[in-house]
Order: C-alpha cells, then sequence, then structure tokens
C-alpha cells in the first residue's frame, strides 16, 4: 500500500502504452503483483497484518508503472466458489457499450485517492471487453453490473481518468433517467 501512487503524482494522468507480447520477464511480474496484491487485501488476517485497503481492481499507473494493463478480482458472494471475474487484463478495449447506466450506490473510492469523494459515478450498465490475458490469448467477454463498473474504472487509470471526474460537480448525486443501481 505504501507503494501506491496518489492523486497528484502525474502517472495518474497519463494515457497509458500499449504492452507487446510475449511479456517481457518485467512485465510478468508486474502483472503477478498486480493480482497478488487484490488477492492479499481481500484476506481479512493478512489485509489487516500488512494495513492494506482492500481491492477489488488495481492498474498498473497505480504502482507507477504507465502500462496498459490492470488486475480485476471479483469474488463471489460466498467465497467458496469461484470469483465472479479474477483476470490480469491486457490492452483492454471496451468494444460496447449499453445504453443503460448504471452506478454504485455506495459511490466509489480509489486506492490512489485517500479522501472520500461523496456522489454517484454514471457508467454504463454494461459492456463488451476485449484484452489479452498474461499468455497474449484475447477474450472477448460480455459483462454486467458490479465486474462491468469494476473494469471501467480500471480502464479508466489506463486512460488518465479519475473516478471522480464523472461525479456531477454541482448535483453529486443526482440520478440520469434510466439509471439502474448496482450493489
Ligand atoms: C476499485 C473499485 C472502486 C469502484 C467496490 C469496492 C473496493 C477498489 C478500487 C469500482 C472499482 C481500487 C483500483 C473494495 C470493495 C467489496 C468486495 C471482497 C472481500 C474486501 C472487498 C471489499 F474493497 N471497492 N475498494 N476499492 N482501485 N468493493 N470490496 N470485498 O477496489 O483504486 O483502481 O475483500
Ligand atoms: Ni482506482
Amino acid at each position: 500500500m505504501k507503494d501506491i501512487v496518489r492523486d497528484g503524482d502525474p502517472v495518474l494522468r497519463q494515457q497509458a502504452q500499449n504492452v507487446s507480447f510475449p511479456l517481457s520477464e518485467e512485465d510478468k511480474q508486474l502483472a503477478a503483483d498486480l493480482m497478488e496484491y487484490l488477492e492479499v487485501s481481500q484476506n481479512p488476517e493478512l489485509c489487516e497484518k500488512y494495513q492494506l485497503r482492500a481491492g477489488v481492481g488495481l492498474a498498473a499507473p497505480q504502482v507507477g508503472v504507465s502500462k496498459m494493463m490492470a488486475s480485476v478480482l471479483v469474488p463471489a458472494e460466498d467465497e467458496n466458489e469461484k470469483p465472479i471475474f479474477k483476470d490480469v487484463i491486457i490492452n483492454p478495449v471496451i468494444v460496447s457499450n449499453s445504453v443503460q447506466r448504471g452506478a454504485l450506490t455506495e459511490g466509489e473510492g480509489c486506492l490512489s485517492v485517500d479522501k472520500e469523494i461523496p456522489g454517484y459515478v454514471p457508467r454504463a450498465a454494461r459492456i463488451t471487453l476485449k484484452y489479452q490475458d498474461v499468455d497474449g490469448v484475447e477474450h472477448k467477454v460480455r459483462l454486467k453490473n458490479y465486474p462491468a463498473i469494476v473494469c471501467q474504472h480500471e480502464i479508466d487509470h489506463l486512460h488518465g481518468t479519475l473516478f471522480y471526474d464523472h461525479i456531477n460537480k454541482d448535483d453529486p448525486f443526482h440520478r440520469e433517467d434510466d439509471e439502474v443501481f448496482i450493489y
């Protein structure tokens, strides 16, 4: 957590660079580290021990590396079941967005933003995401609701966008028509 880049560092506002395959040893290590953070942070004992903030996603620029890579780990409600989405997404592109918008009811928090910023972060309720995994295998997946929101937050980081950029300045809890709450 101490190594996570905080808001104000220019790397968080940069457009990240495409990653080429096969991955270099350095990029393989980066991918492993990004996923390890999420796994450790979602384990209550380890999270406490290392004084981490829990996360369901982490983008490379947040560890100071301006590359198109992010880890996503959305656990199932029942922790014994396999995660809803778990992968390191490389060179991700959102190829389509639903017209319907959605926002997390609790708003969003970011490991790179120390203070809480209240308000809804309106996003697409559903997306089709294309990305490569660490082996260079191409994936095209349709995501809805919570995992779709998490991936959009991470992909934003790769383009220099932070969640609060999307909050309505005059009316942070403004709801658009046809917008759904996502838990
Ligand atoms: C990314 C998320 C912010 C909103 C929603 C949520 C948490 C993050 C940031 C969308 C993406 C990190 C990356 C959580 C969390 C629910 C699931 C499973 C068991 C605890 C964990 C807590 F920690 N956001 N933190 N913020 N970011 N849900 N959960 N729980 O993950 O800045 O760019 O372990
Ligand atoms: Ni973030």
